[in-house]
């Protein structure tokens, strides 16, 4: 199948992407210049740094530490703290002016909004009744690891259950679909817990998941944590949350209304990955850890490995294999094993030597053999 046919569209909460790849809140996210280079590219959304009511600085360094693995797989930790501008920022005409005008191709611009408390989290909220309709979506960050003295507050099932209802009867959810950035559960009677608050209301979306909060992650050379904030505890994230991704997409999945969509987050580094979660149920996929470490170009080229997988596959929509995930043996029999053709940068032994380094050591050669003469 010629990759032109392929499509990636989808909607989430009704909004409709040109793209099911996008951005996690957090990598890159913080200024208006990185999200219009996010708009640049074949992402199917932009979407903001979680928003405080004021601007933060966040943590102490070091805060992000990248991990990795002996097969190439990349892992992070965080503590970053909830740096960013503020929310007054990210809904400004300026803010959302640049991000906009900037697109490669119109697509919706959505706000992530993670405040320390309800309180918080509801003033943000009303500004929105008023912001731009450029605005699409708002994403309820109920997940973040990072705040000393803070908890998780999704993991206080009654919190949640409070929040999204203070939430719903705001006169601002009646303005855009609202979705909820969900922390990992790990266990049966957690996912069904949640997903029965979650299914009293009328929200839109969830986004599974955030990081693994609370990881610790050691260099036994120096004998000392990667990380300092919070005694070097922080949010895992890439690989090391894949898994727990796909469990949790595949189990809310499963047991939320069909209303509610499930976007998938946790440890996409390439196509194969975003087909996983796909497979799994999710509508659209969200890159952190890989935005971070290899810019927004990550976005188009996980793009074009999905659309590769769609063409080996036989598959032209996302609708076609989403949520279909077999049982052991119950799988496709005819399938050989996936080939992609893109090379990430560090596949390609010549990339370790950046190619102007490359011209001056040939340089520096050709002086010394004039010079030895
Ligand atoms: O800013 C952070 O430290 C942060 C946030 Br808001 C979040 O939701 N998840 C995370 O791993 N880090």
């Amino acid at each position: 199948m010629a990759d032109q046919k392929i499509s990636l569209q989808t909607t989430v909460g009704g909004i409709a992407l040109g793209c099911c790849i996008y951005n996690a809140s957090g990598p890159r996210t913080a200024i208006a210049e990185q999200l219009r280079a996010i708009g640049r590219t074949e992402a199917g959304a932009v979407l903001s740094k979680s928003a405080t009511p004021e601007p933060r600085a966040g943590n102490g360094s070091p805060r992000y530490k990248e991990v990795m693995l002996g097969d190439g797989s990349t892992g992070s930790i965080n503590s970053e703290g909830l740096p960013n501008k503020g929310i007054d920022y990210y809904i400004s005409e300026a803010t959302v002016d640049m991000i906009t005008k900037g697109m490669s191709t119109p697509k919706p611009y959505f706000i992530s909004l993670s405040g320390l408390s309800l309180e918080d989290n509801l003033k943000m909220y009303q500004k929105l009744e008023n912001a731009s309709d450029k605005i699409k979506a708002v994403e309820l960050n109920l997940a973040c690891p990072n705040v000393p003295g803070k908890p998780i507050m999704a993991y206080d099932f009654d919190e949640l259950d409070r929040v999204l209802t203070a939430f719903t009867k705001s006169p601002a959810f009646q303005i855009r679909p609202l979705g909820v950035k969900l922390p990992p559960y790990f266990d049966m009677p957690h996912f069904e817990k949640v997903a029965s608050i979650l299914n009293k209301y009328p929200i839109k979306f969830v986004v599974c998941t955030n990081t693994i909060g609370n990881g610790l992650i050691v260099d036994p050379v120096k004998e000392e944590a990667l990380i300092a904030p919070k005694g070097g505890f922080g949010g895992l994230a890439g690989i090391f949350v894949k898994q727990t991704a796909l469990a949790n997409v595949r189990k809310f999945s499963s047991l939320l209304n069909d209303s509610i969509d499930v976007v998938g987050a946790g440890g996409v580094n390439s196509g194969i990955d975003a087909f996983e979660l796909i497979l799994c149920g999710a509508k659209a996929v969200q890159v952190g850890t890989a935005h971070r470490k290899e810019g927004p170009v990550c976005f188009n080229r996980i793009s074009s490995e999905l659309r590769q997988i769609m063409a080996q596959k036989g598959y032209s929509s996302i609708e076609e294999f989403r949520g279909k995930l077999n049982a052991p043996g119950k799988g496709r029999k005819d399938q050989s094993p996936i080939k992609l053709s893109t090379k990430k940068k560090n596949d390609s032994v010549i990339s370790l030597i950046p190619f102007p380094y490359i011209v001056i050591a040939v340089l520096l050669l050709i002086i010394a053999i004039l010079i030895l003469k």
